[in-house]
């Protein structure tokens, strides 16, 4: 059986083939379109999905924004055009003629970072640090969605009520700081206009206000581990997302997270499955499902 995995992030679109044995294979990225038409869209996963045909028997997407029975509605519409109840299960499934599921990015990235590590651990939180901030809980061998879908959206919990308006129209949620649209945001001088990528980069070549800026995300994140430590009890963080897989920013995470109390402090992995995460996870869901 080959799945075709999609993943839809505010800054990509990303799809695959895994077969049964979970390999990937004829991986393709296109941008995720800047126009907040839910046309383009539509026609942006029509032109990837076209590549597929015959190459698959059933869909698997792994979606930013809140999936519910199919529809997708963004919380942060900064980060996917405002999208509102649109329904991305109908149209994959009319581009493909193929059954689909879908969930949340994060949920999914959690699903297959818990199935690679369920040996060892049966609760495992996942972090996605990219556009936004997402997250994805799985509790006792089970993955949290919630009864409106909305269990794990972890990016929109406050970490600073003096901070700045979040898109979701909260104030000083950890996306309105630790994201890479975040980072991006707030730089000034020599930095402004630069996106995360570049930001990182310029850190890494000693750019002092670009080290504060990764540093001040990297100490949301922190903050944001201890607050779930205490919630749920976690017994292990996965951190994904190009920000939170890019050079040195877990290392930060853990140095941040060892000045806090004994309680609070968990182990912190970077995804095993790297950025196919989402990929993985919406494959390894669909097989979960049975569909
Ligand atoms: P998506 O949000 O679409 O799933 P990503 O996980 O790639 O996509 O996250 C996109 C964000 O990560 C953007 O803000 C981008 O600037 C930033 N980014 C991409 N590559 C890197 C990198 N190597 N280092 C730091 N940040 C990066
Ligand atoms: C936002 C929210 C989450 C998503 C997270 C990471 C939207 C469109 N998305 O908090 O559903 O999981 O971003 O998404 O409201 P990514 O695009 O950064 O991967």
């Amino acid at each position: 059986m080959n799945t075709l995995a999609i993943d839809i992030g505010g800054t990509k679109l990303a799809a695959a083939i895994i077969n049964s044995a979970l390999e990937i294979s004829q991986h393709m990225e296109i941008p995720t379109p800047a126009n907040a038409e839910p046309q383009a869209l539509e026609q942006a996963l029509a032109q990837l999905v076209e590549a597929y045909q015959g190459k698959a028997q059933r869909v698997a997407v792994a979606s930013t924004g809140i999936i519910d029975k199919g529809i997708l509605t963004a919380l942060n519409p900064d980060n996917l055009g405002g999208l509102n109840h649109f329904p991305l299960q109908a149209i994959v499934e009319k581009y493909t003629g193929l059954p689909c599921v879908v969930l949340n990015d994060a949920q999914a990235a959690a699903w297959a970072e818990y199935c690679h590590l369920s040996a060892q651990f049966k609760h495992v939180t996942f972090i996605t640090v990219s556009t936004g901030v997402g997250g994805g809980i799985v509790i006792n061998g089970e993955l949290l969605i919630g009864p409106h879908a909305f269990a794990g959206h972890i990016g929109h919990i406050q970490a600073d009520p003096n901070g700045p308006r979040c898109g979701c129209g909260r104030v000083g949620c950890v996306e309105a700081i630790a994201s890479g649209r975040a980072i991006a945001a707030g730089a000034t001088q020599e930095l402004e206009g630069k996106n995360a990528r570049e930001i990182f980069a310029q850190a890494l070549s000693g750019n002092l206000q670009a080290q504060q800026r990764v540093a001040r995300s990297a100490q949301a994140i922190c903050q944001l581990i201890a607050n779930i430590k205490a919630l749920l009890d976690t017994e292990c963080i996965v951190l994904g997302g190009s920000v939170g897989l890019a050079k040195g920013y877990r290392q930060q995470v853990e140095h941040q997270l060892a000045q806090l109390p004994q309680a609070f402090q968990v182990p912190v992995y970077s995804a095993h499955y790297q950025h196919d995460a989402g990929l993985m996870g919406a494959a390894l869901w669909s097989e979960h499902l049975v569909i």
